[in-house]
């Protein structure tokens, strides 16, 4: 969430700044801003509520040139989506500060600035670090020095850069619970808070580890740790060639990235899967010990995420036979936790920056886990770093806002845990792991002929054009595929929609139905087929309207009321995955039926790096 870029350099570097920012936007897109030391000797910025475009308009029409700036794209958390609200924050003429996290102890230092003279033009957290900051160099001239002053002094999360009119040969940062990575180039550095910002410009990255403090110059960097000590940071480079960041053919990035699942979900199960078993080593070179150890398993994900974990649990407790909790990361984290004996910690997230699940391992590490797996998209991220074990998703890069690959590679990532831990502590029934393998095998195939159904998904769209309130209906494993449906809707149409197990139904939400609340249901043809049927027949008793995603073997026709979506036959583990795919869709034409902004919907932003 937010993005911050920074250059130092010999040229001009307001259209790095620019470029860096459109590819950080959908992290966040309240407002954007931009701080260069100017050719002139000043310090000047560019602050626009909105979009990047709107800021590059106005840069367009009043340009700023310079070789020292930093940049920045917005998720508010303190104080509304405005210009006055926008980084970069000024304190004084000389000083400018981004910052990605949230200050907690603003409200203090607020007051305590304030008696000090120094007056607030916004409401945010950030403008109490500009003017901290400017406090503590009136003790001291140096940038650096003041910064390491000034963190001393902030409790919270915080990824920050800063330059200032004094010293305009530096760039300088600090990085605490807000990720930052230092980008080199050839008598030229930047700084931004994902490397995806900086691909067009270098392939060699330094990423500043916690607490960490740096002074960037155009031909040199040094960093200090938490303990202040001066320390080398390695430099990685990149050779997989930037990835391509365009829609191609499509309307949208989401539409783009639900018709990449076949081919992501095979690219995830490469070098994965042996002829009838699941390569456990593909979790690490120490999973297979580990994994013989393990008694139960706690999940700890959040939004999208969390519905995998909870798919899992179905898996891992009828599969492998294997107990399993799922929580939410935000109230695992603050929770009084009580651990089972030999139980694997499992994190969730497509970035691996998600604040509250970082925190909820960095906690589980305190609280005698067996160890730590991350089932995780970024392969550099600080989840994966700090975990013991991980399973990358190999989604590649997702940008609409609205997860859709990088969930359906999770569900894939969940089962080869499942028949992993399942084969190595010999919990499996006979012949299910190397069932399971083959049914693996064709899933992508099987996931391409789902989205063949993208026009008839399209068309059934239409009955939710004018419609405030839905409801999405799962039994067992399909109970998590309706929540996660239901957010995705929720997401990017705001229309009103809520998941139940179809067997509560009777139990409260039944109460809610009637002509003007669509019902979807998920219907793959198991065990508990027949009684959804009369789950959907409570339904249609009181004049509510079906849109039922039913296996074809499943018997299920059209009727008065009832619109059936054949699905084609898959095994009844895999289903959770295949019926994603036409939930997504849906959610898709009816955010495009009104009008939303699919890719960028309203308060939301990709990779959640705020509490
Ligand atoms: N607290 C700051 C930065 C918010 C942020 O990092 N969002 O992801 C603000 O509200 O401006």
């Amino acid at each position: 969430m937010c993005g911050i870029v920074g250059a130092v350099a010999e040229r001009n570097i307001t259209a790095i700044l620019l470029e860096g920012l459109k590819r950080l936007e959908y992290r966040g897109y309240d407002s954007a801003g931009v701080a260069v030391f100017t050719n002139n000797g000043t310090l000047e910025r560019m602050r626009r509520n909105g979009k990047v475009a709107e800021l590059e308009q106005a840069l367009a029409g009043e340009p700023l040139v310079g070789r020292l700036g930093i940049a920045h794209t917005r998720w508010a958390t303190h104080g509304a989506p405005c210009e006055r609200n926008a980084h970069p924050h000024f304190s004084g003429s000389d000083l400018a500060v981004v910052h990605n996290g949230i200050i907690e102890n603003h409200e203090a230092l607020r007051e305590q600035l304030k008696g000090l003279g120094y007056v607030f033009t916004s409401d945010t957290d950030t403008e109490v670090i500009a003017h901290l900051l400017n406090h503590k160099l009136k003790d001291n001239n140096d940038l650096t020095a003041a910064l390491k002053a000034t963190v001393k002094e902030l409790h919270g999360a915080y990824g920050l850069a800063v330059i200032s009119a004094k010293q305009p040969d530096r760039l300088v940062a600090a990085r605490s619970g807000s990720p930052l990575v230092i980008g080199l180039g050839l008598g030229e550095n930047f700084l931004a808070s994902d490397q995806l910002a900086l691909r067009q410009v270098t392939d060699r990255f330094m990423y500043l580890e916690e607490g960490d403090i740096a002074e960037i110059h155009r031909d040199s960097v040094q960093i200090w740790d938490v303990t202040g000590q001066s320390v080398q940071r390695e430099a990685v480079q990149y050779s997989d060639g930037a990835e391509a960041a365009d829609k191609g053919e499509y309307r949208h990035y989401m539409l783009k990235e639900i018709h990449e699942q076949p081919a992501v979900v095979q690219r995830t199960l490469e070098n994965r899967l042996g002829q009838d078993h699941v390569l456990v080593q593909a979790f690490g070179p120490q999973a297979a010990e580990l994994f013989a150890k393990v008694r139960n398993v706690q999940i700890v994900a959040c939004g999208t995420s969390y519905h995998a974990g909870m798919v899992a649990r179905y898996w891992l407790e009828s599969l492998a036979g294997i107990p399993c909790q799922v929580e939410v990361a935000s109230e695992f984290r603050y929770r009084k936790v009580v651990v089972q004996p030999d139980t694997l910690f499992v994190s969730i997230s497509q970035s691996g920056e998600t604040a509250d699940t970082l925190a909820a391992l960095r906690n589980a590490k305190e609280l005698g886990f067996l160890g730590s797996l991350a089932i995780c998209n970024v392969g550099i991220s600080s989840l994966v770093r700090e975990s013991d074990l991980t399973l990358l998703t190999h989604a590649g890069r997702e940008i609409g806002v609205a997860s859709t690959k990088a969930f359906t590679t999770q569900l894939v990532g969940l089962l080869l845990l499942t028949l992993s831990l399942g084969q190595v502590r010999g919990t499996l029934q006979a012949g299910v792991e190397a069932q399971l393998v083959e049914e693996l095998r064709r899933l992508p195939a099987r996931l391409g002929e789902a989205l063949a159904m993208d026009t008839t998904v399209e068309k059934v769209a239409q009955l939710f054009a004018d419609k405030h309130h839905t409801l999405f209906l799962g039994r067992g494993a399909q109970f998590p595929v309706a929540m996660e449906g239901a957010l995705k809707l929720k997401e990017i149409s705001y229309i009103h929609a809520e998941a139940y197990p179809a067997g509560e139904l009777k139990h409260g939400p039944l109460a809610l139905v009637d002509s003007d609340m669509p019902v979807v249901t998920v219907a793959p043809n198991n065990e508990l087929l027949e009684k959804l049927k009369s789950n959907l027949q409570e339904v249609r008793a009181r004049g509510g309207e079906l849109i039922v995603f039913a296996d074809e073997q499943a018997g299920m026709t059209n009727g008065e009321g009832t619109h059936v979506i054949n699905m084609p036959h898959i095994h009844d583990v895999l289903a959770p995955i295949l019926y994603t795919l036409p939930l997504q869709l849906l959610s898709y034409y009816v955010a495009v039926l009104k009008g939303t902004d699919v890719d960028q919907p309203r308060n939301l932003a990709k990779s959640v790096t705020v509490e």
